[in-house]
């Protein structure tokens, strides 16, 4: 059966190869794991809550409407907790809306979100519909958000799809074509332009690369061969993030704590600036994951 609602979960099954699944948490619509002929793609902790009490840690959580923590006490996005509360409410499942590829939709509207996080956002004054898109193909996995202003204030939003991927080794892992991009070091707090070739991973890593062309495909690649290979539609920038072992061991929902080498984080966001819609307005976001392929090397000069 291409779509089964198991109450707290919905899953996708791929009518060409029932060994290619993805299954969604209703809470947070987080994608939980991803397997593509049999074989996992994402990375979710063995220590994180599925049952509603903190945002899942690992799969894809949905950062919205603030990435991070917003540092200006004038921005109505101040007050929010750290991401957000996308990934910290209950979405509605809405159904299917292709059987091949299996694809379904899930929606957050302020009826879904507590009324104390509500509050943290413009006072509660703002209104949206966040519609979800989760379509499974084979080796190729695609999310898309639309974000739609339905009331009548004008407001601004950070979106981030906060991917988890899983790797054999992380310190075999190489992510390539972020090379003379502009990007924030989030450790060093400082601004520069990244000079490596291919990014390799022997500890903490956190970088938010900046506007990005859209003709850059991130590939994570192990061994000379493509793992996975990520692509984005309107989304501007990518958060590159591993917690290496001092931060795995300060995340009480990390689990193993060595979790840290089988686990990367690349995350297509627009997090650099925020979105503006005014009443009626909407925007749209996608991450397309694709699985293997050949390494495509991609400099700023071509
Ligand atoms: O996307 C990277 C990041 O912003 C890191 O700085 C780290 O905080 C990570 O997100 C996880 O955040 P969380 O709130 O899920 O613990």
């Amino acid at each position: 059966m291409p779509v089964e609602d198991n109450d707290s979960q919905v899953v996708l099954t791929h009518p060409e190869d029932n060994s290619t699944t993805v299954t969604i948490l209703k809470y947070g619509a987080n994608v939980l794991s991803w397997k593509n002929k049999g074989k996992e793609q994402l990375w979710l902790s063995e220590g994180a809550k599925v049952d509603g009490s903190k945002p899942v840690r690992g799969g894809i959580p949905l950062v919205f409407p603030v990435f991070g923590k917003q540092k200006d006490a004038n921005h109505p996005t101040f007050p929010l907790p750290q991401h957000g509360f996308a990934r910290s409410s209950e979405w509605e499942f809405l159904g299917q809306t292709s059987a091949n590829p299996p694809t379904v939709q899930f929606a957050l509207s302020p009826e879904q979100v507590s009324s104390e996080a509500l509050k943290l956002w413009g006072n509660g004054d703002y209104d949206f519909t966040l519609i979800l898109t989760v379509s499974l193909e084979l080796d190729k996995l695609t999310t898309e958000i639309e974000v739609e202003n339905a009331g009548e204030k004008e407001f601004e939003f950070n979106w981030l799809f906060h991917t988890y991927f899983r790797v054999p080794d992380i310190t075999d892992t190489l992510v390539n074509n972020l090379i003379d991009q502009k990007c924030f070091d989030q450790l060093l707090a400082e601004e520069y332009v990244e000079k490596s070739p291919i990014i390799s991973f022997h500890e903490e890593f956190d970088r938010i690369y900046k506007k990005v062309d859209y003709g850059k495909t991130f590939q994570i690649i192990e061994f000379g061969k493509v793992l996975i290979n990520v692509v984005r539609k309107n989304l501007p920038d990518a958060v590159v993030w591993n917690p290496w072992i001092k931060k795995s061991d300060g995340m009480a929902d990390f689990l193993p704590k060595n979790g840290y080498l089988n686990m990367l984080c690349v995350e297509p966001g627009n997090v650099s600036d925020f979105v503006k819609l005014q009443k009626g307005e909407k925007w749209t976001g996608a991450q397309i994951l694709t699985v293997g392929g050949e390494i495509k090397v991609q400099s700023n000069i071509y």
